[in-house]
Formats: structure tokens, C-alpha cells, sequence
């Protein structure tokens, strides 16, 4: 496993004296939508944190000491240091520990607080899953079966639909930008990796480039780096798609 230290906001300032503070969160993850949600929550945070970097061809997610902290064998992970090694698997979940442990991104009271969860699950359940089946039949399959692509091309763009309506009334998907917005984005920005377009969606493309204006957003998605060459990361995602 590779680690790299990634706490480009772990300083703090204080007059003359510039002291780097010590990461408090483990996060093992790697380039993928759900890994850059963690990233990116954890930038717009500032919390100062480490990352583990999972080659996931090499299927070391399916490793004991891994599977010690997730039972089912995914990225992202994390480990607050800070709270007793609370160890936290699922993309969603650790969204909702970042944003209570620090009082943003989600707020406090009733109705703000489920407008933003159910924005939440429906990235948890429906973008996630369908978008990433969309890429699966798309690029890493090892047949081509039309009726799977076209089934799950069709239901994600129907997806990006019911956000795109949303978004013609909301500058954001739950009032104030939150880890909605967070998890919605990271799914949406690889919209032509799954080969699904966003043409005509004129709200959802004003809200994901209000996204990617986002310093928090711009450094999330560099961790980690990511190979960049299609050909690698298809070669990548055909080693580790179901049959
Ligand atoms: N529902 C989980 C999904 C996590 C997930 O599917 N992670 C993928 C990368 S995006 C993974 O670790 N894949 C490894 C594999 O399939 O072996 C979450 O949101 O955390």
C-alpha cells in the first residue's frame, strides 16, 4: 500500500509561527467518485488528514487488515485518530460524521437537516448505484449486453433529470451548499466517463460548475492522483467488475 501525507490544509497560522498540525483522520481511498466525496468533505472542512491510497486492482481491499475496518471491501474508509480510532465505512456515513464533528455542511435544525439527508440517499441509492452500473456496462464488462447499457444510460439520465428540475428552484440541493451537494458532485463530474450526457440540463450544468469553482472541490479530486489515462483506468475497473 502506498501512503502519502495529503494535509495541504494542516497549518496553522499563528503570527510569526507556522506550525503543521498532525493529521487526525486516516482515509484510505482512491480515485473514484465515492473516494473524492471524503476527500472533498475533508478539504472543505480543513481537517488536516492522511491518506492511504488503495490500488484496487490489486485487490487489497479484499485483505484482512482491511476488511477489519470494512467487512465488505470498499473504499473510502476512515479512522479518526481524534475519537478513539473511530473507524467509519460508507461513503454516506462518513459525510454525516465530518460534517456533525464540525458543525458544517449539514445543518442543525429539522428541516435543513433532512432536506440535505434525503439529497444524500438519493445519491447513496440512486446516481451511485445506477451511474456506476452505467460505467460498468459502459467501459469494464467483459461482453457487451445492450439492453444493460441501455437500461442503466436511460435510468441515470433520468436521474440527472429529477436534479436538474430541483436545481431550477435551488442554487444548491438543500438550502446552503452541503455534503449533498458534496456526494452529488463527485458522481456527476465523471457524467462522461458513464457515457451519459448532461445536454439540455442548462440548471444541473450551472450547479456543477458552481461546484467545480470550489477550491474544496478542486483539491478533493486530486486525492489521490489519479492515472488519467483512460486506458489504465478502464483496464483498472474490468479487473474489478462483477460478473
Ligand atoms: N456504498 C459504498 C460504495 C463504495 C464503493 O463501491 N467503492 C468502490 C470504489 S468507488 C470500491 O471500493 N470498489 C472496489 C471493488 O469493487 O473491489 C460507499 O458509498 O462507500
Amino acid at each position: 500500500m502506498e501512503v502519502h501525507g495529503h494535509c495541504r490544509n494542516g497549518v496553522l497560522r499563528s503570527s510569526a509561527i507556522v506550525l503543521k498540525a498532525l493529521p487526525m483522520i486516516d482515509l484510505y481511498t482512491s480515485p473514484t467518485p465515492n473516494g473524492w466525496k471524503v476527500a472533498i468533505a475533508l478539504e472543505e472542512l480543513e481537517l488536516p488528514y492522511e491518506t492511504h491510497v488503495l490500488n484496487l486492482s490489486e485487490k487489497r481491499q479484499f485483505e484482512d487488515w482491511f476488511k477489519a475496518m470494512n467487512p465488505n471491501s470498499r473504499i473510502p474508509v476512515i479512522v479518526d485518530r481524534e475519537a478513539d480510532d473511530l473507524t467509519i465505512f460508507e461513503s454516506g456515513a462518513i459525510l454525516i460524521y465530518l460534517a456533525e464533528k464540525t458543525g458544517r455542511l449539514l445543518p442543525q435544525d429539522i428541516k435543513g437537516r433532512m432536506a440535505v439527508m434525503q439529497w444524500l440517499m438519493f445519491q447513496m441509492s440512486a446516481i451511485g448505484p445506477m451511474q456506476g452500473q452505467a460505467v460498468s456496462f459502459e467501459r469494464y464488462f467483459h461482453e457487451d449486453v445492450p439492453a444493460a447499457r441501455t437500461r442503466y444510460h436511460n435510468e441515470t439520465r433520468r436521474l440527472y433529470e429529477v436534479l436538474d428540475s430541483h436545481l431550477a428552484h435551488n442554487e444548491w440541493l438543500a438550502g446552503e451548499y452541503s455534503i449533498a451537494d458534496i456526494a452529488n458532485w463527485s458522481w456527476l463530474r465523471s457524467h462522461k466517463w458513464a457515457r451519459v450526457p448532461t445536454d439540455g440540463l442548462e440548471h444541473l450544468e450551472r450547479w456543477m460548475a458552481a461546484n467545480a469553482a470550489r477550491p474544496g472541490s478542486q483539491r478533493g479530486v486530486l486525492v489521490p492522483p489519479s492515472p488519467g489515462k483512460a486506458e489504465l483506468v478502464a483496464k483498472g475497473g474490468a479487473t474489478i467488475v462483477t460478473q
